[in-house]
């Protein structure tokens, strides 16, 4: 490796560092002086690196190459099985005021919390190297971008960040001598001391602590070495810490996908789209259209799967980028039926943790085939065969791959002036009460519609099924303030901005068997194609008390026999069932009541209203 490898024996450890920015290197120092690593090491960002890192994980047993025909450059790694997923429980916003959290964070003091944490990283990387992971988030040097490093004594997390981010030596060159960066501490809290071996999957059992600091843009993470939990840049800093700027700063932090729409006249729309966790969001961003829809020229890409950062341009227009520049998404459910797009950007080149390794080198998971493999190795090491029972890959195992590796990749993901949205959707799964798609008639009612958000829970997930979970915004677990605040936020944003569009959308309402009513996957091109016709001028739709929905003939349905009773029952608006929905909008403003903006509270009046007005029935 030609990067900076230090044997660490004082305190003072960054004399030929490969930056002179004085901040990053006083705050090196600091932290290899807390938790006392035997190496630190500067990251280039380099594929020679790269390589190297991960061949080092392969001979200390944390990675397995897989086949290199079958998947080239490719890897394979397990994970403890106490460590699989992010820990919201364990996740804190440790601001000065435990108000400024709000209803739907975990706060602790941040004295006590620093203090903590303080005694946890207390030579937490001994026997470990510490990596300097400096990323920035989004396109370098675009003044949408922000800077972060973050400090790791995880090579997978390193090797996931140069997938995840972009992230090296060009990034210290952008940031400068006085550049500013979000620091990001992480330690999977587990150090070896003398002669102890080190397991594969290093973590602690024990204490995990995912927290922020709001006021001085702070990330410290111990103990897991998992995704979300450990990969700093993606929720942490681009949704919970940069939340907290975008509000300071007039820009919005989101858990939205990005994705371009083109038009057979060749006009091209950018549409965001919010969806809590377990909703197809990697699929919606790499959509197929239907045949029909591709002869007539309609085109999807892709700019983003999770996450979006908006802000207004110069002509006040809002324009988004992605933040990252790579996908972490579910591997279980992808297969060349749901994501052909998704399929083939895993070709090579893509680290999995928690799938099933085939006898060849291979790896599987449930959903990839019809027909699962005779014989598998399950995520965690034992022989697995159809029927036994067990899962072969666990429910939120995952895949990490470069963008650049995605068919469907819009021509402008990278632009660093952002791309311009045309309109926003939020949506959740729901097997009743919210029809397929709602159009809010202005920016409150869209606001409203977007705070007043659920989404069914999966077993997958968290081991109950069809319990509705309040997630505004699908931000229930991101937002890094007040989400009470946050909503105040979005509404004054509209106030300085052409606004967008804001859609309601439902792909996951049943009939009365139990039966999924819309068929999803590519056939959503056709809402997409009724949402693009919205903003452009040329759809109609009928008003309801929810705001506008299409009327059958308003959606095209060319290749699919889809009857219009269906699609009358998937667009209802049942009386009943929105009285008891808006039981549930009543508990979210009580419980966020302290800030509650007075436009969300009169818009839930006028709802209510119009839902007992004798026409609905
Ligand atoms: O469990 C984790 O650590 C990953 S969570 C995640 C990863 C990628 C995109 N979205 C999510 C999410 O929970 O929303
Ligand atoms: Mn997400």
């Amino acid at each position: 490796m030609h990067a900076l490898l230090h044997a660490v024996t004082k305190p003072v450890l960054t004399n030929n560092a490969p930056t002179r920015n004085r901040k990053l290197l006083a705050w090196v120092d600091e932290i290899a002086a807390l938790t006392k690593p035997d190496r630190i090491y500067w990251c280039d960002g380099s594929d020679e690196e790269y390589n190297h890192l991960c061949g080092e994980l392969v001979a200390t047993g944390t990675f397995r190459k897989l086949d290199e025909t079958l998947r080239p450059n490719s890897y394979l790694a397990w994970s403890d099985p106490t460590d699989v997923a992010r820990v919201e429980d364990r996740t804190f916003i440790c601001s000065a005021q435990k108000e400024d959290a709000g209803a739907t964070n975990n706060w602790v003091e941040p004295a006590e919390m620093r203090a903590k944490l303080t005694e946890l990283f207390d030579g937490a990387m001994r026997g470990r190297t510490m990596y300097v992971v400096p990323f920035s988030m989004g396109p370098l040097g675009s003044h949408i971008a922000h800077i972060g490093v973050e400090l790791s004594d995880s090579p997978y997390v390193a090797v996931n960040m140069k997938l995840m981010t972009r992230m090296g030596r060009k990034v210290l060159e952008v940031l400068g001598e006085d550049g500013a960066f979000v620091p990001a501490l992480h330690s999977v809290g587990a150090p070896l001391h003398a002669d102890e071996k080190d397991v594969t999957w290093p973590c602690n059992k024990d204490h995990k602590y995912i927290v922020h600091f709001p006021e001085t843009h702070e990330i410290w993470s111990y103990g897991s070495g998992y995704g979300g939990n450990a990969l700093l840049g993606k929720k942490c800093f681009a949704l919970r810490i940069a939340s907290v700027m975008g509000k300071q700063q007039g820009w919005l932090a989101e858990h939205m996908l990005i994705l371009g729409v083109k038009t057979p006249a060749g006009r091209k729309h950018y549409i965001t789209a919010a969806f809590p966790s377990a909703c197809g969001k990697t699929n919606f961003a790499m959509l197929i259209p239907p045949a029909s829809f591709k002869q007539q020229g309609w085109e999807i890409t892709t700019v983003g799967d999770d996450i979006a950062w908006i802000k207004p341009n110069a002509a006040g227009q809002m324009v988004a980028i992605n933040p990252e520049a790579g996908f972490f998404g579910v591997a279980p459910g992808t297969s060349y039926e749901t994501n052909p797009n998704c399929m083939e950007s895993l070709k090579s080149n893509t680290i999995f943790t928690n799938v099933a390794l085939t006898p060849d080198g291979d790896v599987w998971w449930e959903g990839m085939t019809k027909t699962p493999p005779a014989h598998l190795t399950d995520w965690q090491g034992k022989p697995w065969t159809p029927g036994c029972g067990r899962l072969a890959a666990h429910a939120n195992a995952r895949f990490t791959v470069a963008a650049t590796q995605c068919p469907s990749l819009d021509a402008e993901w990278d632009n660093p002036q952002g791309v311009p949205i045309s309109a926003m959707i939020f949506g959740g799964r729901r097997s009743d009460t919210v029809p397929l798609v709602t159009e809010a008639t202005n920016w409150e009612e869209g606001v409203y519609m977007a705070a007043t958000l659920g989404s069914e829970t999966t077993a997958a997930i968290t081991g109950q099924t069809g319990v509705v979970r309040s997630d505004p915004f699908a931000m229930i677990a991101f937002c890094g303030y007040n989400m009470a605040n946050y909503f105040a936020h979005w509404l004054d944003f509209g106030k300085n901005t052409h606004t967008p569009k804001i859609y309601c959308v439902n792909w996951f309402r049943k009939d009365e068997h139990g039966k999924f009513q819309w068929p999803g996957f590519g056939d959503n091109m056709r809402v997409l194609k009724w949402i693009v016709e919205r903003v452009e001028g040329t759809a109609s739709a009928s008003n309801t008390a929810l705001g506008n929905i299409p009327n059958y003939s308003d959606l095209d349905w060319t290749g699919l026999d889809y009857p219009s009773e269906k699609f009358t029952a998937i667009t209802a608006v049942n009386t009943v069932q929105w009285m008891q929905e808006l039981t549930f909008h009543q508990a979210l403003l009580s419980k966020l009541q302290h800030h509650m903006p007075a436009a969300l509270t009169t818009r839930f009046e006028t709802l209510q209203k119009s839902l007992r007005a004798p026409s609905r029935v």
